[in-house]
């Protein structure tokens, strides 16, 4: 089972529709598709997609540093020493995609491996999860009716609200009119990517104490300290930490300090083995998880799948699983299905997921 190569493969497929929130906006899924192979002929694969506003990754950087740092690192190293190889790639700091998609694809090289599916070796809770549906920036009328849409065609009653525009009046309303158009059996929460200040979002949560929102995630800087724990403080309803917790020590650091009371996991930022590990510290802390959306595209939709059904507490709530539909197209040959509500894993062994040779070579930049 050795690593015999570590293959990192950028490729560009554009969005039909971008998505906008307050740090950024997607309209290219320029994303890094990375293969591990072993000396079996078996290829893990996983996706690491660059968020440069957030944690300074780039397609270039995630391409350059695991062609010339971490594959050099452990080609030669077995499938099963992911704790050795986890150890070779945290002695360089940051850069977790990279690192992350490193770590899926060796699961998933191990699934196939072994003939196994990846939710079962990682627990194997449930097969299926609840989809939750993230809606970017837009006027009012055009997110409600979006939510509706995406209700009629998938059956998806769960929505992340992207706030944290200035003035707040812009995502009240918003918040108001999709709260009209689903009524009041939808989960709504709210994502602010640290766009308020910390007195921006305790008004803008008291302005919205009658939507029955669920949680708020990012809604001021982490880094605002004492604003961000006077925040959270009296937030009535859970307050989830994602970008300001990309390891599981941060995520200790934070909960701690009273900066969040929740945990978004994304596999795109943690892989499966470091995602391990945060569901099972939240679960110690006695927080709650939700499984996040890095816009992940169809195979890091997979990969968030197969971890979400793996645990408990991940298969809590509604997943963010969904934020490919917005994409042109995908890489896969068989595209990811929600019916009801639901998506279910894939039967077959690792990620349950094939690369199509011809849309691969389409999408690629790199020839
Ligand atoms: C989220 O939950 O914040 C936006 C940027 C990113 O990296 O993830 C998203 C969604
Ligand atoms: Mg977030």
């Amino acid at each position: 089972m050795k690593i015999t190569r570590v293959r990192a493969i950028p490729f560009a497929i554009p969005y039909r529709k971008p998505l906008h929130f307050a740090s950024g906006h997607i309209d290219v899924a320029d994303h890094v598709l990375v293969e591990v192979v072993t000396e079996d002929g078996i290829i893990g694969i996983a996706e690491a997609p660059p968020r440069p506003y957030t944690y300074g990754e780039t397609q270039a950087s995630i391409v350059a540093v695991i062609e010339t740092v971490f594959a050099p690192a452990i080609v030669g190293m077995s499938l099963l020493g992911r704790e050795q190889v986890r150890e070779k790639l945290n002695r360089t700091v940051g850069n977790p995609t990279a690192k992350a998609a490193i770590d899926m694809a060796m699961w998933d090289a191990w699934g196939k491996t072994v003939d196994r599916p990846l939710h079962e070796l990682l627990g194997g809770y449930t097969d299926h999860l609840n989809v939750s549906h993230m809606l970017g920036f837009a006027d009012p009328a055009v997110m409600a009716d979006e939510a509706l849409r995406i209700t009629g065609e998938y059956g998806i009653t769960s929505f992340k609200i992207k706030v944290g525009r200035r003035p707040i009046d812009l995502d009240i309303a918003v918040c108001r009119a999709i709260r009209e158009a689903v009524g009041d059996g939808a989960e709504l929460y709210l994502d602010g990517n640290r766009g308020w200040t910390a007195s921006e979002a305790a008004t803008a949560l008291r302005r919205m104490e009658d939507l029955g929102l669920s949680r708020v995630e990012e809604l001021c800087p982490a880094d605002d300290v004492l604003g961000r724990r006077w925040l959270v403080r009296q937030s009535p309803i859970p307050f989830v930490a994602d970008e300001s917790v990309p390891t599981p020590a941060d995520v200790t650091r934070e909960i701690l300090a009273g900066a969040a009371t929740a945990v978004s996991i994304k596999t795109a930022r943690t892989g499966f083995s470091d995602s391990l590990r945060v569901a099972h510290l939240a679960e110690g802390l006695g927080v709650e998880v939700v499984i996040g959306n890095q816009i992940d595209g169809q195979i890091g939709t997979a990969c968030s799948l197969a971890f979400g059904a793996s645990q408990r507490t991940t298969a809590h709530h509604a997943a963010e699983l969904s934020n490919y539909l917005d994409m042109s197209d995908d890489l896969l040959t068989e595209r990811l299905r929600i019916t009801d509500g639901k998506m279910s894993v894939r039967p077959g062994p690792g990620l349950g997921i094939a690369i199509d040779p011809a849309k691969l070579e389409h999408y690629r930049t790199d020839n």
